[in-house]
């Protein structure tokens, strides 16, 4: 039995807790702490395995946040969701001083969509804490990410580029069981990119890491067979993005919808489990 209750072993659900007022999808839903709390409640009680809070949109376009406005949204929801869980929690902060805030109040992972690389300190205060990272790939920052996102092979160099900083990770102190890659879907990617990364996530898969993909309701799923970019339903897309990823070996899925993202990991595993014919 998984921890989630579930009688097939899958990979692990994280479940996004936005408190900021512009996130792409849940934007301002969850800004006020109470809110953000009972939000974060209800995805453990759906079954998320791990909760993913952030205090600053990276969503195209989107403007940095204060240090101290960032501390100020994310430690307070922290404190209190510490308090009602065991689950484990990140911080999705690209800002070291944040990260340490966040780990005082009860967080043991570090989300950094920088790999690390978003301050000079970034991986020594990281290897201080002790905390899981997360390292994910970004072209660019966020304000001009999506304008002409360009590889000679994509897969190739998200690849080496992972696999340069799991090594200085390690170089810095950070033991190689902490340490998770991601390919960072959508930031900086095009349409293609996005796909042929789901497509040959066996590449960093082969790194020896776990390997986290978080495609929940991302703008290129709008794209796929017709849907206007605007389209804000995207959960069947994101659905059929999160099986391709585990299925190539994903062992943790970043999703906003824990429910269904759990009943559909767990029926693609339960089908697999039966023997085919001929
Ligand atoms: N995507 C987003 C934010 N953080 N972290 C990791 N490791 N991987 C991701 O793919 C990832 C991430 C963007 O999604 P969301 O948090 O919903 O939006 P916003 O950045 O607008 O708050």
């Amino acid at each position: 039995m998984t921890s989630n209750g579930s009688l097939i072993m899958g990979p692990l659900i994280m479940g996004i807790v936005n408190v900021t007022p512009d996130s792409f999808s849940d934007g301002g839903r969850f800004l006020a702490p109470e809110k953000a709390i009972a939000h974060g409640q209800a995805l453990l009680a759906q079954g998320a395995d791990i909760l993913d809070i952030g205090g600053e949109s990276t969503r195209p376009g989107a403007t940095p946040v204060g240090t101290s406005e960032e501390i100020d949204r994310v430690v307070p929801v922290i404190a209190a969701l510490r308090a009602l869980t065991d689950q484990p929690i990140s911080i999705d902060t690209r800002t070291a001083m944040v990260a340490e805030a966040a780990c005082a109040a009860g967080a043991s992972l570090w989300n950094d969509i920088t790999a690390l690389t978003g301050s000079p300190h970034s991986l020594e205060a990281a290897a201080r804490l002790g905390c899981g990272v997360v390292l994910m790939h970004m072209q660019g920052n966020p304000e001009t990410m999506q304008l002409a996102p360009r590889y000679d092979d994509v897969v190739a160099e998200v690849t080496d580029f992972l696999d340069v900083r799991a090594r200085a990770a390690r170089a810095a102190g950070i033991t190689q069981q902490k340490i998770w890659l991601d390919p960072g879907i959508g930031f900086g990617k095009t349409l293609a990119h996005n796909l042929a990364l789901l497509r040959n996530l066996c590449c960093i898969v082969k790194l020896g890491y776990p390997v986290l993909v978080g495609a929940s309701r991302k703008s290129f799923i709008a794209r796929i067979a017709g849907s206007q970019p605007s389209d804000p339903d995207r959960l069947g897309g994101s659905l059929a993005a999160a099986i391709a990823a585990a299925r190539a070996g994903a062992q943790i899925i970043r999703t906003h919808d824990v429910a269904q993202t759990r009943q559909a990991l767990a029926m693609d595993a339960a089908i697999a489990q039966v023997p085919a014919h001929g």
